[in-house]
């Protein structure tokens, strides 16, 4: 099999990139190892920033986001017993969208089956090779029997556990990482929105997060020891720890319902650099991880995939090669920003391994100054709708 552009991986980015090169006339393979069902109901991130919302209705792909994503113009902070807003609209002018990463994944499989598009499920990539030459491999398993699949470039968008990220000798890459000692539980309930917004909570016995994903099914989570079991929590020890986290002393509760899915993530930051070699290149979490606090995990992709089309289009286009070599460098500035931002948002809101009570008051202060000082708030506006000038 051959074909111009090779992609390992169809979470996000790996889509979303088949999707792009196909508006601009480039051929693409994707190769997934799960199952179309698999993917289609692994439940993930939800906010989405104002960029990828116009990269996804620009593309095409927009059609269910526009009917069913809930804009949200600001979000909430919880903390010493108070709740204050971050007006997203009235600071920077923005708003993000609430819309499951599954459902947008759904609509982009949608897309690329509706274009006869080459989308491979149940397909292992087992190992990339030539990458140093103009003709690089991708070596795969399908029901058992290993093929290849020889492009023009191999683009790895096959997530943190992928085999994309090794085929960059370890000689020529820099790993940067931070692992957090404490992890998200995650419940969906049935049911109504406890508040028109999201709330990000900071409490001493530790943060908690109310998000939502429809009129009647929300999302939430609090934090927790990584290595903890869903089986150590009953619903009524859920409920009491989200409402001792997140109930304010003004009179916010949180609406109860019936828990129908737990589920336990560990956390960290990570960045991989460069993010190509030869023919190589890498996109979304295959070259870096942020912890979910700021909600960049899918617009990194997402942005990362818009770079790596364009710079495919001037190079089948013109013949350029400048955009491809730079790829990294012009990706990394916006990650690198994210990276800051979920880490800082990240230390700000959780119950740290090490914190004395003198630190805990310090988050608190902070806390007051992001949401009392018009320039710090729109300094934070402008990174969690991801806004800001890299
Ligand atoms: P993905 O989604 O992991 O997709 C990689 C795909 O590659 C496949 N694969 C292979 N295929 C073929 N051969 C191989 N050898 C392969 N190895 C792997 C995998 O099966 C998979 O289908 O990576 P991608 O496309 O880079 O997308 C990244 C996002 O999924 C991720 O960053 C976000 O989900 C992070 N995230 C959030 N991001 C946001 O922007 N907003 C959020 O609100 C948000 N919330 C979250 C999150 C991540 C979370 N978890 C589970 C860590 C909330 C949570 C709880
Ligand atoms: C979610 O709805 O899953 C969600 C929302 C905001 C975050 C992380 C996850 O920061």
């Amino acid at each position: 099999m051959r074909t111009q552009v090779g992609i390992i991986g169809a979470g996000p980015a790996g889509l979303l990139l088949s999707h792009l090169l196909h508006l601009r006339g480039i051929e693409s393979v994707v190769l997934e190892a799960r199952g179309r069902e698999q993917i289609e109901s692994t439940i993930r991130a939800g906010v989405l920033e104002p960029g990828t919302v116009k990269l996804l209705m620009d593309a095409g792909v927009g059609t269910r986001l526009a009917a069913e994503g809930i804009v949200h113009h600001g979000f909430e902070l919880a903390f010493d017993g108070k709740r204050r807003r971050i007006d997203l609209t009235e600071l920077v002018g923005e708003s993000i969208t609430v819309y499951a990463q599954h459902e947008v994944l759904k609509d982009l499989v949608a897309a690329r089956l509706a274009a006869n598009g080459a989308l491979y499920f149940n397909v292992s990539a087992t190992a990339i090779t030539d990458v140093d030459t103009d003709s690089p491999l991708i070596r795969f398993t399908h029901d058992g029997v290993e093929q290849t699949l020889q492009c023009d470039f191999v683009i790895g968008c096959d997530g943190s556990q992928g085999v994309s990220r090794a085929a960059i000798p370890a000689a020529l890459r820099q790993d940067y990482e931070r692992v957090f000692p404490f992890g998200w539980f995650g419940i969906l309930v049935e049911a109504p929105p406890s508040s028109d917004e999201l709330i990000y909570a900071r409490h001493d016995r530790g943060f908690a997060l109310v998000s939502t994903r429809s009129p009647n099914v929300q999302r939430m989570y609090f934090q927790c020891d990584p290595k903890d079991s869903v089986d150590h929590w009953s619903d009524d020890r859920i409920w009491s720890e989200m409402h001792a986290r997140v109930d304010s002393s003004e009179g916010h509760h949180i609406v109860e319902g019936r828990i129908f899915q737990k589920n336990i993530v560990g956390m960290r930051s990570f960045v991989s650099t460069k993010m190509q070699h030869g023919r190589l290149f890498l996109a979304g979490d295959a070259a870096h991880i942020v912890p979910p606090t700021g909600a960049k995990g899918l617009n990194l992709a997402a942005s990362d995939v818009r770079v790596l089309a364009s710079s495919l289009e001037a190079f089948y286009r013109e013949g350029r090669e400048d955009l491809l070599e730079r790829y990294s460098e012009t990706a990394l500035k916006r990650i690198w920003r994210a990276e800051h931002f979920s880490y800082w948002m990240t230390r700000m809101m959780h119950r740290l391994e090490d914190a004395s009570a003198f630190e805990q008051r310090l988050q608190v202060a902070e806390l007051e100054h992001v949401t009392t000082s018009r320039s710090a708030s729109a300094a934070f506006a402008e990174n969690y709708a991801g806004v800001v000038q890299v």
